[in-house]
């Protein structure tokens, strides 16, 4: 039976795309499921059997390796994090929160740098290409990929697909920093809105927006169309997770004399001797303790 990849659901059929190609194939899930408690969801890798009349029956539904509740998706692995390098400006508070909640949701990151063209000549234009190089040597040492795009002149759109290939990926960045325009650049014949003024959810609101993932012509991997990591307080972590989401701070080679060193004050403490050292960057260790304080304000309101 052949196998494939569910890119959308939509009124109790899930659209299967093939693996070889072809159109979206329209398949009911088989009725086993709702009795088990199983629901197929965008992003499964499926077991398919062809119908007679051109539809399909989900038949199975292969091991998933993750789940997203915002929004709802199977398998992401590979967040693709936005930011442009002006209009509005490259924001390394943010970066590095978004870093928390893929490391945390055990994603790969990547960096990605827009409207690289829009960089003005003369000296604001220069200071932005000093933030860019800094940006780019911090992030890489650390272990993520940066690449610096332009969706208007086609600037690394080449990197970017390799780097997007073989994935299930999710954007996530500020409205306005190029998201849709970089999507629709990778996907010619694509026209997502842009410009688009994103509406903000109330809290608790279950208002279902359905994703869909987009096909990224030649072997490109796929693309949800929806951006994810909406909702960035660290609620949902734990006091001792955040600091594990600092992957410099995880990967030090000796540890912490005390055990839930919070990394701040405590003598012997690795991190503190790595930032000395000038192993972890200032950037990265202020905005880890500002999260800590972030943190604590919000399980003091809960
Ligand atoms: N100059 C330039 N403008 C861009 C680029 N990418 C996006 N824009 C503009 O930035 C604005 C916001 O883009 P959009 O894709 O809607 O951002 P989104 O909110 O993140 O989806 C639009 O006016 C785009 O034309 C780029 O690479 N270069
Ligand atoms: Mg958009
Ligand atoms: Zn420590």
């Amino acid at each position: 039976m052949p196998e494939g990849l569910i890119v959308k659901a939509l009124s109790g059929y899930y659209y299967v795309h093939n693996f070889e190609g072809g159109p979206l194939v329209q398949c009911r899930g088989r009725g086993i499921f709702k009795k088990r408690g199983e629901s197929p969801l965008v992003g499964d890798r499926v077991v398919y059997s062809e119908t007679e009349n051109g539809e399909g029956t989900v038949e199975e539904i292969l091991p998933r390796q993750s789940e997203l509740i915002r929004p709802q998706i199977a398998n992401a692995d590979l967040a693709v994090l936005v930011f442009s390098v002006i209009r509005p400006e490259l924001n390394f508070i943010l970066l590095d929160k978004f870093l928390v909640h893929t490391e945390h949701a055990l994603m790969d990151a990547v960096i990605v740098l827009t409207k690289m063209d829009r960089i003005p000549d003369g000296e604001e234009g220069e200071a932005i290409r000093r933030t860019v190089e800094e940006a780019r040597n911090l992030y890489s040492s650390i272990g993520y990929q940066v690449i610096l795009t332009s969706a208007h002149d086609g600037e690394g759109l080449d990197e970017l697909r390799t780097a997007l290939a073989g994935h299930i990926n999710m954007l996530a960045g500020q409205s306005g920093v190029g998201k849709s325009s970089l999507v629709n650049a990778l996907v010619p014949g694509l026209k997502l809105e842009t410009n688009e003024i994103s509406v903000k959810l109330g809290r608790g609101k279950h208002t279902t927006r359905h994703v869909e993932l987009v096909s990224i012509p030649g072997g490109g991997g796929y693309m949800a169309d929806t951006p994810g990591f909406s909702q960035l307080d660290f609620g949902e972590l734990g006091i001792d997770e955040i600091a594990s989401c600092f992957r410099e701070f995880r990967e030090l080679p000796s540890s912490c004399k005390f055990r839930g060193c919070s990394h701040t004050h405590e003598p012997h403490c690795a991190v503190l001797q790595a930032k000395e050292q000038g192993l972890i960057a200032e950037s990265r260790y202020n905005n880890y303790v500002s999260f800590m304080t972030e943190w604590k304000e919000i399980k003091r309101r809960y």
